[in-house]
């Protein structure tokens, strides 16, 4: 897969990308990146990205010129052009099951308070990670891309395969441990010990429907 990001902040990303399993992705040639500047494709002398918005009130607006010329630099057949907004649809595991299907994915990042609304045509889609307000779509668009990539074949290692992660069974994980086997005087759950890997997966199955029923009942609806 190859995931481009539309950000004024390219330096945001590598150290976020290069890192850990993504890192590792790109090592595999799983995963390609890259980041596009706006700022690139301003027709202005002075590089302007942004202006005052029309009718007066707060702060500025993206404009939509430097964005299209922007996206039109990578965007090929069957790109997938997420625009990065609390506006957005939220972002969830299956979403994230979805684009990594995809070829191609550009996430384009705002700023400011947001876009010129003409803009909105450019993107096959809006998503949101979440109703708060960022400064940025830096941080969102990193985040759907640790999620996505996490689903491509062959970036998980087998062991730690997403399959048996929270929210594609719609239930949260269950309870893990490792050594010390008593802590502060609480002990490892002896079940752990049995070897009986069947009672074992039955009492972690347990385990995930109490904490889903107790910390997540919005999810049990699904699961
Ligand atoms: C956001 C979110 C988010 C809004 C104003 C960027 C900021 C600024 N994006 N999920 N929540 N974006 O807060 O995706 O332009």
């Amino acid at each position: 897969m190859r995931i481009d990001f539309v950000t004024l902040f390219p330096d945001m990303f590598a150290p976020i990308m290069d890192a850990s399993i993504l890192g590792r992705a790109k090592e595999k040639g799983l995963l390609e990146w890259g980041c596009v500047n706006p700022r690139n494709f301003s027709a202005d002398k002075h590089r302007k990205v942004d202006d005052r918005p029309f009718g007066g009130g707060p702060g500025m607006v993206l404009m939509a010129e430097p964005l299209e010329k922007a996206i039109k630099s990578v965007k090929k057949k069957g790109t997938a052009v997420i625009f990065l907004s609390p506006q957005g649809e939220t972002f969830t595991d299956r979403k994230a099951s979805q684009l990594a299907k995809k070829k191609h994915v550009v996430l384009v990042c705002g700023h400011y308070e947001g876009v010129d609304e003409r803009a909105l045509e450019l993107f096959d889609e809006e998503l949101s990670i979440g109703d708060y307000v960022l400064t940025g779509g830096e941080l969102p668009a990193m985040v759907v891309a640790d999620a996505v990539v996490r689903k491509i074949p062959g970036v998980l290692k087998k062991e730690d395969a997403a399959e048996s992660e929270s929210f594609v069974t719609s239930l949260l994980d269950f309870p893990q441990y490792t050594r010390p086997r008593v802590w502060r005087g609480r002990e490892v759950p002896e079940i752990l010990f049995s070897g009986d890997h069947k009672k074992i997966a039955e009492w972690r199955h347990k385990a995930a429907h109490a904490a889903t029923r107790r910390k997540r009942p919005d999810l049990m609806s699904r699961a």
